[in-house]
C-alpha cells in the first residue's frame, strides 16, 4: 500500500465551499444525491481535474453544471472530472447498502436505525468527495425514509424543514451554517427517545439538548446529560468557549469502532459511553461517560471551530481536546486521582507504543492507514506535551496562549505548528526547542544522580532518547520537572522548583541541607519521562508517607514496588533480599491502610500495584511468565501479612451505604481492593467474602468487583455467580460485555478454555465491537491467557485477526500491537509471538489497516 508522507501536503486544487446532499434512507438500499458546488482554490495548483474521493461505491450518475456527463474516469477508486471554469455545480449519485456495511465506517445500520461514522475517511464511502480535512463546506442535507422505520430524522446544524411524504413515507431537511470538513457530517435515522434538557450559554443562547437513545434506555441517559451540561459550562469558564448552535444532540448507537464522535451539532456515541445508572454501570463507567461526554463537546471548539489541515496533524485537535477533558474530570472529581489515573493509563497503555515497532511522534511523518494513527501517543502523549507547555507558562499565561490560538484559527483547517506558534506568542514563551516533542518519538529516560558536600547538594540530570523506528539519532529535548527536597529531620521541604533540563546533561545546585535531601522528583508528573534514580527503599517509604505531592506519593509507592519486582524477576534478590524488600512494600502499605488523613478514592490509587506491561518496560527483554508470577506472589505475600488489617478495611467499606458522593466510591474502591489481596492469600476466605459482597450488592460497581475475584477463583461460587449474573442481565448488552470481559480476563487457571468456550456462545458475535473487544481485549491484556507458555494466547488472538480483519479491518488492526512486542519478551515465547504475525502476513487478502500494523512489527 502507498504510504503518505506529511512532507507531500499540497493544497487542494478545488473547494467545495456548499455541499446538498439528499438521501433516500433504506437498510439496505439507499440512494445518494450530492451536489456540490465547487471553486478553484486561488491557493491551489491550478489543475483542471478534479479529484474526487470514493471507496466501495460507484457513481451512477455524473451531471456538471445540471447536465450529465461521461467523460469522467476512475483513478482507483477515485473519481476524476474536468473542469474548465472556475466554478461549477457537480452532482454524483451513488447507492448503498447501509446493512451490509459491517466496516462500520460510512453510512450503516445498526440495531434497525442507520448511522454514519466519518472520521477519518468515511465521508468516501457515502458519496464521491474531496475527502480531507482541509476542505470545509455549508452543508444542507435532506433525508426521507419510510416514518415508521425512521421515526426520527438527524443531522448536523438545525432542523429547517420536514413533512410527510407519500406511503408512509416522511422527509426532513436540516441546515449547518458552519463550515466543516466531511469528516464531521453525520447523519442518523431510527426509532429513538430524547432526555431533554435546555442550556442558556454566557451569551445568553438558548440551546436545546437531546440525548438519542432506543426506547426503553432513556432512563439511564441522566448521568450523561448532567455531563453535557457540566461541560458546557466548564468550558466557558475554563477555557472562555461557548456553543454555537441552538441545538445540541448526541445519539447512543450499540455498533461503534470509537468510544464517540464528534460531528459538529450532532455528536454520535458509543452506547457504552453514555448510559449509566447505579444497577449497571460502576463508577469506573460513570467516570468514562463524564470524560468522554466531555472530550466530544470540546472538540467543538478544539477540532471544529479549528480543525487539522491534514491528518498528520490529528494531535492538535485529539491532544488538546483529551488535555482538556483531563482537566475538565479533575475539576469535577480529585485532582490528585485523576492525575494519577492519567498517567496509569500513559504508562500502560504509551509507553509500550513508544518504545515498540509502532512508535511515532505525536505528529507522524507518514502513515498507510490514517485509522492505525488513533493511538495513546497522539491523544495522551498529545496530551502531555500540551500539558507542560501549560506547566512552564503557568494558569494565566495558558490562557492567553489558547485564547489567541482560537481567535487567530477560527474557521480555520491548522497545523501543530500553528498550535506552538500561537501558544509561544499569546502564553510569551521560546518553544524553539520544545518544538522536538512534536517530531521526536520515543519516552525520553532520565537518569537522576544526587551529591551532598557540606550543605550543598548537586543533582546531575542526564537524558537519553530512544532509537526509533525511522530515528536512529535524537536531540535533547526540554524536559521541565518539578523537584522538591524533604529535609529527613522534618519530613518537609522548602518549596518546589521548576527545573527544565534541557541538554543531553546538567547539574542543578541547592543550597541550605546539612545532611542529604530526599529528593522528590517529576512531581505531578510533569513531564512524560522515565525517571531513573537508585534509591534506597527507607527515602522512597519517607516520600510514600511524607511527599506533599500527592502524585510523588503514589510514584514512590510504585517505585519501592517497581524496584523489588525487577529484582526479582531479573534473579538478583536472595531470601534475605526478598524478604527486605517486602518488609519494605509491607511497611508503607500498612501505613496507607492505616493513614487517617488519606480519603479512600486517593487510598484506593496507593494501593494499586503497578501493572505488569509497565513491570516490563523496565527491562529490556522480559519474561512475562516471571513478571505474573513474581507480582502474584507479592499479592499473596501482603494478603497474608496485611490479612487483619485488609480484613478490618474490606468489613468498613461494605458498612458505608451506596451514593455517588466521594466517600462512598472510595469506599467501594478499596472494599474491591482488600478483597482482591484476600483472596489471593487466602481463597476460600476470598470466594465466602466476594460471594457475599456479590449478593449484597445494590451497584454494579459492588456487583463486577466481587464478580471478577470470583471468576478468578476455583470456587464452587463462581460457576453460581456467574451464572445468576448472566441470567439477571440477559438483553442489557452492556453488562453482558461485562460478563465476557471478566471472565476473560481472570488469573483463572483454566482461563483459556473459558475463552474459547466464550468464543462459541450464542450471545459471542463478531459483528459487535464492544463484545469482541469485551471478550479478545480482556484476553490480550491478561498476562494468563495471552503469554499462556503453550503459545495458544497468541494463537487465539491471531485466528481472530485473521477473522475479524474482512469484517471489520479497523478493529482487528488495533489487536496487533499485542503480537508486535516479540522483541521485548523471552525467545521461546517471542518466535511464537512472530509466528502468529507471519501467519497473518502470509495472507493474499489483507485490510490496509492490518497490513501496515503486521508489517512494521514484522519489520
Ligand atoms: N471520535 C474520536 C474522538 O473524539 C475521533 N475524533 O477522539
Ligand atoms: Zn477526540
Amino acid at each position: 500500500p502507498p504510504v503518505i508522507r506529511r512532507e507531500d501536503y499540497l493544497p487542494p486544487a478545488w473547494l467545495v465551499p456548499e455541499v446538498a446532499l439528499d438521501f433516500r434512507l433504506g437498510l439496505d438500499a439507499t440512494k445518494v444525491v450530492a451536489k456540490l458546488s465547487v471553486a478553484r482554490n486561488p491557493a491551489g495548483s491550478g489543475a483542471s481535474t478534479l479529484r474526487l474521493n470514493g471507496d466501495q461505491i460507484a457513481p451512477l450518475a455524473v451531471r456538471v453544471d445540471g447536465l450529465d456527463v461521461n467523460d469522467w474516469r476512475l483513478d482507483g477508486s477515485d473519481l476524476l472530472v474536468e473542469l474548465n471554469g472556475e466554478a461549477h455545480a457537480v452532482e454524483v449519485e451513488t447507492a448503498l447498502n447501509p446493512a451490509a456495511n459491517s466496516q462500520l465506517m460510512g453510512l450503516y445500520a445498526s440495531n434497525g436505525m442507520l448511522c454514519t461514522q466519518c472520521e477519518a475517511e468515511g465521508f468516501r464511502r457515502i458519496t464521491f468527495f474531496p475527502d480531507r480535512p482541509d476542505v470545509l463546506s455549508t452543508y444542507t442535507v435532506r433525508m426521507s425514509g419510510e416514518k415508521a422505520q425512521f421515526p426520527i430524522l438527524l443531522a448536523n446544524g438545525n432542523c429547517t424543514a420536514s413533512g410527510e411524504g407519500e406511503d408512509g413515507t416522511h422527509w426532513a431537511e436540516w441546515h449547518d451554517p458552519w463550515p466543516k470538513p466531511s469528516y464531521l457530517f453525520a447523519l442518523v435515522a431510527g426509532d429513538l427517545v430524547a432526555n431533554h434538557a435546555e442550556f442558556t450559554t454566557m451569551g445568553g443562547r438558548k440551546v436545546d439538548l437531546n440525548i438519542w437513545v432506543r426506547p426503553g434506555d432513556e432512563d439511564r441517559t441522566q448521568h450523561a446529560m448532567d455531563s453535557l451540561v457540566n461541560s458546557m459550562k466548564w468550558d466557558e469558564e475554563a477555557f472562555g468557549r461557548e456553543y454555537d448552535l441552538d441545538l445540541f444532540n448526541i445519539v447512543a448507537v450499540s455498533d461503534f469502532n470509537m468510544g464517540a464522535m464528534e460531528n459538529k451539532g450532532l455528536n454520535v456515541f458509543n452506547t457504552r459511553y453514555v448510559l449509566a445508572d447505579p444497577e449497571t454501570a460502576t463508577d469506573g463507567d460513570y467516570d468514562a461517560v463524564e470524560g468522554v461526554i466531555g472530550h466530544e463537546y470540546f472538540h467543538n471548539w478544539s477540532g471544529n471551530r479549528v480543525t487539522c489541515r491534514d491528518w498528520f496533524q490529528l494531535s492538535l485537535k485529539e491532544g488538546f481536546t483529551v488535555l482538556r477533558d483531563q482537566l475538565f474530570s479533575a475539576d469535577m472529581g480529585s485532582e490528585a486521582v485523576k492525575r494519577i489515573e492519567d498517567v496509569r493509563v500513559l504508562r500502560i497503555a504509551q509507553f509500550p507504543e513508544d518504545s515498540g515497532p509502532l512508535a511515532h511522534p505525536i505528529r507522524p511523518d507518514s502513515f498507510q492507514e490514517i485509522s492505525n494513527f488513533y493511538t495513546a501517543t497522539i491523544y495522551n502523549k498529545g496530551a502531555e506535551v500540551i500539558r507542560m507547555m501549560r506547566t512552564m507558562a503557568g494558569l494565566e499565561r495558558f490562557r492567553q496562549g489558547t485564547d489567541l490560538y482560537f481567535e487567530r484559527h477560527d474557521g480555520e483547517a491548522a497545523t501543530c505548528e500553528d498550535f506552538v506558534k500561537a501558544i509561544e506568542d499569546g502564553a510569551r514563551l521560546d518553544l524553539t526547542q520544545f518544538r522536538l516533542w512534536y517530531s521526536q518519538a520515543g519516552t525520553p529516560q532520565v537518569a537522576a544522580e544526587m551529591a551532598h558536600n557540606g550543605t550543598q547538594t548537586v543533582l546531575k540530570l542526564t537524558q537519553t532518547v530512544p532509537a526509533t523506528p525511522g530515528q536512529p539519532e535524537k536531540q535533547a529535548m526540554p524536559i521541565p520537572l518539578r523537584v522538591a527536597l524533604f529535609d529527613r529531620d522534618t519530613g518537609t521541604h522548602s518549596g518546589e522548583q521548576l527545573i527544565v533540563l534541557d541538554k543531553d546533561s546538567q547539574t542543578f545546585t541547592f543550597d541550605g541541607f546539612t545532611q542529604p535531601p530526599v529528593l522528590s522528583i517529576n512531581r505531578g508528573f510533569s513531564a512524560p519521562v522515565a525517571i531513573e534514580f537508585e534509591r534506597d527503599s527507607a527515602d522512597l517509604v519517607f516520600l510514600a508517607a511524607h511527599d506533599d505531592d500527592p502524585f510523588a506519593r503514589y510514584e514512590a509507592m510504585q517505585g519501592l514496588v517497581v524496584q523489588h519486582l525487577v529484582a526479582a524477576v531479573s534473579g538478583k534478590l536472595d531470601d534475605a533480599a526478598r524478604a527486605e524488600g517486602r518488609a519494605a512494600i509491607g511497611e508503607a502499605y500498612g501505613s496507607v491502610i492505616a493513614d487517617p488523613a488519606l480519603d479512600d478514592l486517593m487510598r484506593g490509587e496507593l494501593m494499586i500495584l503497578p501493572a505488569e506491561t509497565y513491570l516490563a518496560e523496565q527491562l529490556p527483554v522480559s519474561d512475562p511468565g516471571a513478571i505474573h508470577a513474581e507480582r502474584e506472589a507479592l499479592k499473596a505475600w501482603l494478603g497474608r501479612e496485611l490479612a487483619a488489617p485488609l480484613k478490618a478495611l474490606h468489613d468498613r467499606a461494605v458498612a458505608v451505604a451506596y451514593s455517588r458522593e466521594a466517600a462512598a466510591r472510595g469506599a467501594r474502591k478499596i472494599k474491591t481492593q482488600a478483597l482482591v489481596l484476600i483472596a489471593c492469600s487466602d481463597p476460600a476466605e476470598g470466594a465466602r467474602r466476594a460471594f457475599a459482597q456479590y449478593q449484597a450488592a445494590d451497584n454494579m460497581t459492588d456487583r463486577q468487583g466481587a464478580l471478577m475475584v470470583l471468576a478468578s477463583l476455583d470456587a464452587p461460587e463462581r460457576e453460581t455467580a456467574l451464572a445468576d449474573f448472566h441470567d439477571r442481565y440477559e438483553g442489557n448488552a452492556l453488562v453482558i460485555d461485562k460478563w465476557f470481559s471478566l471472565q476473560a480476563g481472570a488469573l483463572n487457571p483454566k482461563v483459556l478454555e473459558h475463552i474459547a468456550a466464550l468464543a462459541q456462545h450464542p450471545d459471542f458475535t463478531m459483528t459487535n465491537p464492544n463484545r469482541v473487544r469485551a471478550l479478545y481485549m480482556a484476553a490480550a491484556a491478561n498476562p494468563k491467557a495471552f503469554h499462556d507458555a503453550s503459545g495458544e494466547g497468541y494463537r487465539m488472538i491471531g485466528d481472530l485477526i485473521r477473522r475479524l480483519d474482512p469484517i471489520n479491518a479497523q478493529t482487528a488492526a488495533r489487536f496487533v500491537p499485542s503480537l508486535g512486542r516479540w522483541r521485548r519478551i523471552e525467545p521461546v515465547r517471542a518466535a511464537m509471538m512472530r509466528a502468529e504475525l507471519e501467519r497473518i502476513a502470509a495472507l493474499p487478502e489483507l485490510s490496509r489497516d492490518v497490513r501496515e500494523q503486521v508489517s512494521k512489527s514484522l519489520g
